[in-house]
């Protein structure tokens, strides 16, 4: 049985782990018949991605942290030396400083933090598409993730929030700027996961529980749905979707108000 990414090549940008969204994209991607290439952002990571690679056909395996000029450039040339010409990228990178993931925007937020925050999360993926232009099939797609606190304040966010909405503007004019190459650009936006890097983060576990209650499905998300909706959106199923944000949260930001309810669907009164 053909996949619907048959035929397609994609760089996956983003695997720390098992339980990363880049490797539930990675996997649904194999499902559906892409070729796949991975970066790892340290030797700390090399045999761990190494691995992951391994288990979907793939021995591209390339060292790159977004944050330096150098790796971009190399990373992208040693791709080219293995694919002369490739589809899809997908970018699932973000990083701030902890000490501006806690307490408020205002008091945590340092011009240091700001910079790494931006250059990490939001530059790196016009950065790519830059790298790989020359290389791109007609026909291609670039993805990243975003989050709903690109558009709303969520607590302790903060600086996230400013990135990710300057990483979903650059989503729109890159598709503006590739669009007659015929290459799309397009963002999920996941609802939270507990990943490695969530892991790191205080107050997740409420976070999750908060939002799985305020969801019209009833549940959280999984890597499972952000891979098969990335998946989707880097075939020609999405041919005519580009410089969008798809959000994957199980309806999350689509609610205005919602009642705790409890298993029962009771709505739970308060006191
Ligand atoms: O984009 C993210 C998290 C990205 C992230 C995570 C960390 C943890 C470790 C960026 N930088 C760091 N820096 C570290 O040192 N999410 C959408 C997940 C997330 O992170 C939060 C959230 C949610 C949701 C942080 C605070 C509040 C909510």
């Amino acid at each position: 049985m053909m996949g619907f990414l048959a035929g397609k090549r994609a760089l996956i940008v983003g695997v720390a782990s098992k339980r990363s969204i880049a490797w539930g994209v990675a996997e649904a991607m194999h499902r559906e018949g892409a070729e796949l290439a991975f970066t790892y952002q340290n030797e700390k990571l090399e045999d761990r991605v190494n691995k992951l690679a391994a288990e979907v056909n793939s021995s591209i395996t390339l060292p790159l942290d977004v944050s330096s000029d150098a790796e971009m450039s190399a990373a992208f040339r040693d791709l080219a030396s293995e694919w002369s010409e490739y589809d899809c990228i997908i970018h699932a990178v973000g990083f701030a400083p902890k000490e501006l993931l806690a307490g408020t925007y205002i008091e945590s937020v340092t011009r240091e933090g700001f910079q790494i925050a931006h250059d990490v999360s939001a530059y790196s993926f016009p950065a790519m598409a830059k790298e790989a232009l020359p290389n791109l099939r007609a026909g291609g797609a670039l993805l990243t993730m975003s989050y709903l606190g690109a558009e709303r304040s969520i607590p302790n966010y903060n600086v996230m929030g400013p990135a990710k909405a300057s990483l979903e503007s650059s989503v729109r004019f890159m598709a503006a700027d590739l669009g007659p190459r015929n290459i799309r650009v397009n963002g999920v936006s996941a609802g939270p996961i507990k990943t490695l890097a969530a892991s790191g983060v205080g107050n997740f576990r409420k976070l999750l529980a908060h939002a799985k209650a305020g969801t019209p499905l009833r549940r959280n998300v999984t890597i499972e749905d952000v891979g098969n909706t990335s998946a989707f959106l880097c075939s020609d199923l999405a041919a005519g979707i580009t410089g969008e944000i798809v959000h994957v949260d199980c309806g999350y930001s689509t609610v205005g108000m919602s009642f705790t309810v409890d298993e029962d669907e009771e709505v739970i009164a308060k006191r």
